[in-house]
C-alpha cells in the first residue's frame, strides 16, 4: 500500500475510534515529572509554533483538556502520526516521533498544561558570550572569495548553519548555532549574519574573518523565530532585535557584540481593544532603510509596533513605539519594492495586512484565501497590473497577487489582481529575481504524494499560460520536501533544499534561472535537513 493510503487509513481509524470512544470523555493518563518534562520539550519542539506555547490555539487549535477529552488519545495519536490537511505534519509518517513518543504526547496533550518558565534580563545578560570582541576582528574581509555571494544554509536538525560560496558551490564552514535553527538574516553591508533558533539563542556570524565564525551569542528568549538588525544608514549595525515566542517579549542586542541591552514585553490587549493576551508571540520582524525602526508583528494581538531605536543610545534609553491595530495572527511577511510598504500575513484571519512606513499607519487590508504564507513574499512588474506583490498559501492551492503601486496604478493598489494555481495545496515559500523571467514555488507541506517533491513556476510576463511543474529527481525516494527557494547574488540561479528526514539523504538543487535546466546538486554528509537558504548580497538588501 502507498505511505500516503496508510496515512489516510490510519486517520480514518483514528477518526473511527473516535466516534466509537465518543461521549465519554477521556481520564487523562497520570504521567511521572520525567515524562511531563519529555513531553514539554517535545511540545515545545514541535507544537508550539502553531498551537501557542500555553497550548491556547493560534494557527492551529487549542490543545487543551476540553477540546480533546470527548476525541480521546486514539484520535490524538493518530492525527499524530498521520497529520490533518491544512499543515499539521504527520509527526509519525515522517519518523519524527516513534510509536512511544506519539503516546506519551496523546497522554500529555490530555493533562493540565504547565506553566512556562519565564526570564530575567539578568539571566538574560548572564547568557550572553562575546567569543570574539570587535577589535579582534578583521577590519577588511580576509578572503578572496566572493563574500557576498555566500549562502547561509539552515542545517534545522543539526543545530547548524553551513556558509556555502554561492560561486564555487564549496562549503566554507560549518557553524554550531541555535536548537533547531530556524532563519538568517544579513546586516545591511552584508558582512553579518544573524542566526535563531528555536531555543532563542541568537548568534552572530563575522563573513569576513578568513572563514566564517560565530563571534557572539546569547539566548533572549526561550522560544524564537525572528531576528533582524538596524539597517538605516547611520545605524547600521548598532543594534539587533530578537522577537520571543516565548516569554512574550523583544529583546535589543548591541548589534556588534550581542551584549542584551533592553528587554521590553509585547503582553497586551487583543487590538487595543479586546481580551488580555499573556502569550503575545512575536513573529515577523523587518528593518526599514529609510528610517530608524523596526516593524514588529505582535501576533496573538493582532498589532504591528513599530519600534524606533534611533535614541537608544542616549540616557534611560528612549524607546519609541507606535502601536498599529491590524489583524489578529500575524505571522510573517516582508517589504514592498521601494520599502516604503511592508505586507504580513494575518495568516488564520485569511488576510494580507499593508502597513505605510512613511506615515506609519494601516492602509488596507485585502481578503484573499486560506492561510497565506508569503515568507517575505515576491515583488515584480506586472504587465498588466504594475509592480505587484505576492504570497503563497499553506490552506490553499492558491498564490495571491496583489497591486503595490498606489501612485502610479492607484486603481490596483492592494486589490487582489490575480490568483494562480497550484497543483497543490501546502505552499511555503515563492521567490522571484529581477535576473529571471520565472516566480518560483514550492508545495512543501502538500499532503498529496507527489506534492512535497514538486516545483512549479510561472513565466511573469504570461502567468495565465505559463505554469510548469516537475518532480524533483530523487525527492521522493528520499522522502525529502523541496522547501525555500533563493537566488544568487546575480540572479542567474536559485536553490533549493531538499529536505529530507536524518536518516535519508537530504541536498540542495541548483538550477538555471532562464531554463530551469537543474546545473549542480550539492550533496554531502555535513547536509543535515535544509531549509532556509539566504545569499548574502539579496538578504542584505531586501531582493525577494
Ligand atoms: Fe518558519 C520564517 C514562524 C515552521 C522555515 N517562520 C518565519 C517567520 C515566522 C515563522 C514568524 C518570519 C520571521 C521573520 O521574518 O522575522 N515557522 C514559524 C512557526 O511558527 C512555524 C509555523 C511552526 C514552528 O513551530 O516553528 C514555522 N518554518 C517552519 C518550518 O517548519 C520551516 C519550513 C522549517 C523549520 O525551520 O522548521 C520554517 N520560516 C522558515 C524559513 C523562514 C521562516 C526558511 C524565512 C523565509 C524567508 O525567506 O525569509
Amino acid at each position: 500500500m502507498r505511505r500516503s493510503s496508510v496515512v489516510l487509513l490510519v486517520v480514518i481509524l483514528g477518526l473511527v475510534v473516535q466516534v466509537a470512544a465518543a461521549q465519554q470523555p477521556a481520564e487523562a493518563p497520570p504521567l511521572s515529572d520525567e515524562q511531563m518534562s519529555e513531553a514539554f520539550d517535545t511540545y515545545f519542539d514541535l507544537c508550539s509554533g502553531c498551537h501557542g506555547p500555553t497550548r491556547e490555539g493560534a494557527t492551529g487549535p487549542e490543545l487543551t483538556y476540553d477540546t480533546l477529552a470527548l476525541k480521546g488519545p486514539a484520535y490524538i495519536k493518530a492525527v499524530l502520526f498521520g497529520g490533518l490537511p491544512g499543515g499539521m505534519p504527520g509527526w509519525g509518517s515522517q519518523g519524527v516521533l516513534t510509536d512511544e513518543e506519539m503516546d506519551l504526547m496523546a497522554a500529555y496533550l490530555l493533562n493540565p498544561v504547565p506553566e512556562p518558565p519565564l526570564l530575567s534580563f539578568q539571566e538574560i545578560h548572564d547568557s550572553w558570550n562575546l567569543i570574539r570582541p570587535v577589535e579582534d576582528r578583521p577590519t577588511e574581509p580576509q578572503t578572496d572569495r566572493n563574500w557576498q555571494n555566500y549562502f547561509g544554509v539552515i542545517l534545522r536538525d543539526a543545530g547548524q548553519v553551513a556558509i556555502l560560496d554561492g560561486d564555487t558551490y564549496e562549503l566554507v564552514s560549518l557553524l554550531d548555532t541555535g536548537y533547531a535553527i530556524h532563519i538568517l538574516r544579513s546586516s545591511r553591508d552584508g558582512r553579518y549574519y544573524q542566526a535563531v533558533g528555536r531555543d532563542g539563542k541568537a548568534s552572530l556570524i563575522d563573513l569576513w574573518t578568513e572563514e566564517p565564525e560565530v563571534v557572539a551569542e546569547a539566548r533572549p528568549c526561550l522560544d524564537a523565530r525572528s531576528i533582524e538588525s538596524s539597517k538605516r544608514d547611520g545605524y547600521v549595525n548598532d543594534y539587533v532585535i530578537e522577537g520571543c515566542y516565548w516569554p512574550p517579549s523583544f529583546v535589543i542586542m548591541d548589534g556588534l557584540t550581542l551584549e542584551p541591552l533592553k528587554i521590553v514585553s509585547t503582553v497586551t490587549y487583543e487590538k487595543g481593544a479586546g481580551a488580555r493576551v499573556d502569550a503575545a508571540r512575536v513573529a515577523a520582524i523587518v528593518a526599514s532603510e529609510h528610517s530608524p525602526e523596526w516593524l514588529v508583528n505582535v501576533k496573538e494581538a493582532g498589532q504591528t509596533w513599530i519600534v524606533d531605536y534611533s535614541r537608544m543610545d542616549a540616557d534611560g534609553q528612549p524607546l519609541g513605539v507606535t502601536i498599529l491595530d491590524t489583524e489578529l495572527y500575524l505571522h510573517d511577511g516582508g517589504w514592498v519594492t521601494g520599502g516604503r510598504y511592508f505586507v504580513v500575513a494575518a495568516n488564520n484571519e485569511d488576510k494580507l495586512v499593508v502597513i505605510d512606513t512613511h506615515e506609519n499607519a494601516l492602509v488596507a487590508v485585502v481578503d484573499v484565501s486560506a492561510l497565506p504564507h508569503p515568507g517575505r513574499g515576491a515583488n515584480w512588474v506586472d504587465p498588466e497590473f504594475g509592480p505587484v506583490w505576492a504570497s503563497g498559501h499553506l490552506g490553499s492551492n492558491r498564490l495571491s497577487i496583489i497591486g503595490a503601486d498606489p501612485d502610479r496604478h492607484p486603481e490596483h493598489a492592494w486589490r487582489l489582481v490575480r490568483e494562480l494555481e497550484l497543483p497543490y495545496t501546502g505552499n511555503l515559500f515563492i521567490k522571484v529575481h529581477e535576473h529571471s523571467p520565472w516566480l518560483i514555488a514550492d508545495a512543501t507541506m502538500s499532503i498529496h504524494p507527489q506534492g512535497p517533491a514538486s516545483l512549479c513556476a510561472w513565466r511573469k510576463d504570461d502567468l495565465e499560460n505559463s505554469r510548469t511543474c516537475w518532480q524533483v529527481d530523487g525527492a521522493a525516494e528520499q522522502n525529502a520536501r523541496m522547501v525555500h527557494i533563493e537566488f544568487n547574488q546575480d540572479g542567474s540561479q536559485f536553490w533549493v533544499s531538499g529536505w529530507a528526514p536524518m536518516d535519508k539523504e537530504s541536498f540542495i538543487v541548483v538550477y538555471d534561472s532562464q531554463t530551469l535546466e537543474e546545473v549542480h546538486r550539492i550533496e554531502g554528509e555535513w547536509l543535515v535537513t535544509p531549509t532556509g537558504k539566504f545569499n548574502v548580497h539579496n538578504t542584505a538588501n531586501d531582493i525577494y
